[in-house]
């Protein structure tokens, strides 16, 4: 599912930044996807109409619901383990982010590029790709970037994550959605490490993730209100770009 708002429409008085792509349809407000069985189908077409409708960024003018049969055997990939940091503040945000991804072996130039692409005024529709040492960017277009898709979670392990999620006071979509995004991320040869600030401006925490790290998350990583935010992917010096995104964009994986 993909919300947004033609480019035309004022954003409103909170809209410090509308996050339009030059060259985009509009602006975006709603993303969703997973794989489903059939009988699943109709539900949730309109969990994801209902959700693009009740957005916090605003109102869509238009929801595009695509359905498509999946026609490679989607691969089995374990969710990652989840632990939530304390965090008051942006500025403490800032020296978890740098101690995380410095121990991931992440230089200090890659963090600077990862940051400056998240706090950027325009924000990417994708992730960007930046790679570990030199911190060059690497994804073919910058204003796309590179978009996570052929993703879901296994039934059984999904009813297990929304228990353990419970028990955690975390059970939303947010959370699921994000924890199953990012393990797929993580699984994905020649990548070293994630980072995310969501773009909600009612949503402040962010999170760090990584096979080594786990799934990380980082409570008020900016201030309400804020509309920035995005996905960084830190690459390996020598990560084949087109296979990478292959992974990401085209091989479906099922998390359990
Ligand atoms: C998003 O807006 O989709 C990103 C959410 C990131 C953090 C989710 C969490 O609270 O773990």
């Amino acid at each position: 599912m993909r919300a947004s708002r033609s480019a035309q429409r004022r954003p409103s008085a909170r809209s410090r930044n509308n996050t339009q792509s030059p060259g985009s349809a509009g602006v975006h407000i709603s993303g969703a996807e997973g794989i489903y069985d059939d009988t699943e189908i109709t539900g949730i077409i309109s969990a994801y109409a209902r959700r693009a409708l009740r957005h916090p960024r605003g109102r869509p003018d238009e929801i595009v619901i695509t359905i498509e049969a999946l026609h490679r055997k989607p691969g089995k990939i374990p969710l990652l383990p989840i632990t939530t940091l304390e965090c008051n503040a942006p500025d403490e945000a800032y020296v978890l982010i740098f101690k995380a991804l410095s121990d991931l072996g992440i230089s200090s130039k890659a963090i600077s590029a990862a940051l400056r692409v998240l706090t950027a005024e325009t924000s990417m529709r994708g992730a960007s790709l930046i790679r570990i040492r030199s911190g060059r960017r690497a994804e073919p277009d910058r204003i796309r970037g590179v978009r996570v898709s052929g993703l879901g979670i296994e039934r059984v392990s999904g009813r297990r994550l929304s228990q353990k999620l419970s028990r955690l006071n975390l059970d939303t979509t947010t959370v699921g959605e994000a924890l199953v995004l990012a393990s797929k991320v993580a699984s994905c040869p020649g990548i070293a490490a994630e980072i995310c600030i969501s773009d909600d401006p009612d949503y402040t925490t962010g999170y760090i993730a990584s096979r080594e790290s786990g799934y990380l998350r980082i409570p008020n990583i900016k201030n309400h209100g804020e509309m920035y935010g995005g996905r960084v992917f830190f690459i390996r010096e020598d990560a084949a770009i087109e296979k990478l995104m292959d992974y990401l964009e085209k091989t479906p994986v099922i998390l359990y």
